[in-house]
């Protein structure tokens, strides 16, 4: 069943253009780059061309940013730079249906989801402002007499964004306002298959910095795939690359940064479980369960794939997903759609792998309860809908151990919670996590050491859909990179150690006597 009509591209390609007018992207770039294009999932074609960057014009970007960091940025007093961002948070606010239309355009998502996704950006310039005024560093007490022991944050320099397709301007917010807070410029290379949502945030924070006076030089976008990306990364003046995608992304960029010691900051997959306890609220797990499996068709990097259920409540918890899942099936369609809950696939590739997983599945014994077909290929042949996939599987079989970037929910079960939480960490990826429970004792032992071996640990709520106030990232193949709230900032400064001597005499540390 395909209950919405799609509405067609070229309206599509006018209301981005719209969108692109209004935050003040109307050019599209014309550098005399490679050929780019910009595309739908909606319907799967071409909205328009479009220039992306080549190794040249990366070149150039990096540049002009090193250049701003060495002449202004770095010595503009924190709070001055905080002027910035919260001029940024404003435009964001003004813009954040035009930016919402983007991405529901780019990215398939639906507007509920892709409003949340502005205003995770509106948040994080909220949070980066007050940060502005808070790059603390500490005082030490010295062990010399008239010595003053304390450390330092400065800026880094170049910060390397690299973003993915999922949250094409979210993770750039988390990245760019906290990073320009603390004194760097930024270089970002976004997926190339959202390359206007780009525009519209690099837009937007040009007139943010014309109207604080900000260097125009501090931030570039560098459209394009592999040769951009590896530009960036290879550039010795990009001093932090902080980059979120695949595990086999940072496969190839981890080595490379580390090869010239440069920092990373990875942001890998994840492979997120629920573990659903006997003593669960059962309408808290099949709300929390369904919207984070299914929630932005499975396709953000915290969505729920694997649910652990003890096996008293097994069946129940199985049926009743069964049932919201057949809900959903009447749901999916035009993102634009107020009714719709599941928007398409990025690509034909994200479907060809949610097929092949489900192929998968059932060879290693699992049992397809709900889901997984194809669906509107009538109304647009070149876009991918899907049925989020229900599967019971007889236990953690390989298929179950890999992230497969779409709407599959593995259901396995458990006896006792040692169990449970051996086979919740019994993957390679280490992003976030939920316990449903209303055993407390429980929910302590999963928060604890010896529990969830995650980055984001959660109890009664599911494993998507964090706040920028806490550190986001996570463990393992996730990468161990932290961006957004709590003390991420860290990863964007360096730690200075000073020691100043006001006592006139040179007492040596630790008693060491000289001359
Ligand atoms: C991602 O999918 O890359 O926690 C980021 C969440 C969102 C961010 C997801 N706030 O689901």
């Amino acid at each position: 069943p395909f209950t919405t009509t799609l509405p067609d591209t070229a309206g599509l390609a006018e209301r981005a253009t719209a969108a692109l007018e209004a935050c003040g992207a109307a050019r599209l770039p014309d550098d005399g780059g490679a050929p780019g294009r910009a595309r739908t999932p909606i319907t799967g074609e071409e909205l328009f061309r479009l220039d992306f960057g080549t190794a040249k014009t990366t070149e150039q970007a990096v540049t002009a940013a090193d250049e701003a960091f060495r002449r202004v940025w770095r010595d503009t007093p924190a709070p001055v730079r905080g002027q910035l961002v919260r001029r940024l948070g404003e435009l964001l606010r003004e813009h954040k249906q035009d930016l919402a239309d983007l991405v529901t355009i780019e990215a398939g998502k639906i507007r509920s989801e892709a409003a949340g996704e502005v205003q995770e950006m509106i948040d994080v310039c909220d949070f980066a402002v007050g940060l502005s005024r808070q790059l603390y560093g500490r005082t030490m007490p010295s062990e010399r007499p008239g010595h003053r022991l304390m450390e330092t944050w400065h800026p880094l320099g170049v910060v390397g964004v690299i973003t993915a397709f999922n949250f094409p301007v979210a993770v750039w917010s988390w990245n760019t306002a906290i990073a320009l807070v603390c004194g760097n410029t930024v270089v970002w290379k976004p997926s190339d298959t959202t390359p206007l949502t780009a525009l519209a945030c690099d837009a937007l924070l040009r007139r943010a910095a014309a109207d604080t006076g900000a260097p125009e030089g501090l931030h570039r976008v560098v459209l394009g795939g592999r040769e951009v990306g590896e530009h960036l990364v290879d550039d010795p003046r990009v001093a932090l690359v902080s980059a979120t995608g695949s595990v086999a992304m940072g496969r190839a960029v981890g080595p490379r940064v580390s090869a010239r010691l440069g920092r990373c900051l990875l942001e890998l997959g994840g492979n997120n479980a629920a573990v659903v306890a006997p003593s669960a609220d059962l309408d808290l797990v099949v709300r929390g369960s369904v919207f984070a499996a299914a929630g932005t068709a499975g396709q953000r990097c915290t969505s729920l794939r694997r649910l652990i259920v003890h096996e008293d409540v097994a069946e129940e918890v199985t049926e009743r997903l069964a049932g919201a899942y057949r809900q959903l099936r009447e749901r999916i369609g035009d993102p634009f759609d107020d009714g719709t809950l599941v928007g398409p696939l990025i690509s034909e590739r994200g479907h060809g792998a949610m097929q092949d997983a489900l192929d998968r599945a059932r060879a290693e014994g699992g049992t397809v309860v709900t889901g997984g077909g194809r669906v509107g290929e009538d109304a647009a042949p070149g876009a991918y809908y899907v049925e989020p996939a229900l599967v019971r599987m007889p236990g953690q079989t390989p298929v179950v151990e890999e992230e497969t970037f779409a709407p599959i929910l593995y259901v396995m079960t458990y006896r006792t919670f040692e169990e449970a939480v051996e086979l919740h960490n019994g993957v390679p990826q280490g992003l976030s996590s939920a316990l449903f429970t209303r055993d407390q004792a429980e929910a302590e032992r999963f928060v604890s050491a010896a529990g969830s071996d995650c980055g984001i640990v959660n109890v009664n709520i599911g494993t998507s859909g964090a706040e920028i106030g806490g550190a986001f990232g996570g463990e393992k193949e996730t990468g161990g990179g932290r961006e957004s709230g709590s003390d991420s900032w860290k990863a964007y400064m360096r730690r200075a150690t000073n020691t100043v001597n006001y006592g006139g005499g040179l007492p040596l540390a630790q008693g060491v006597e000289f001359l």
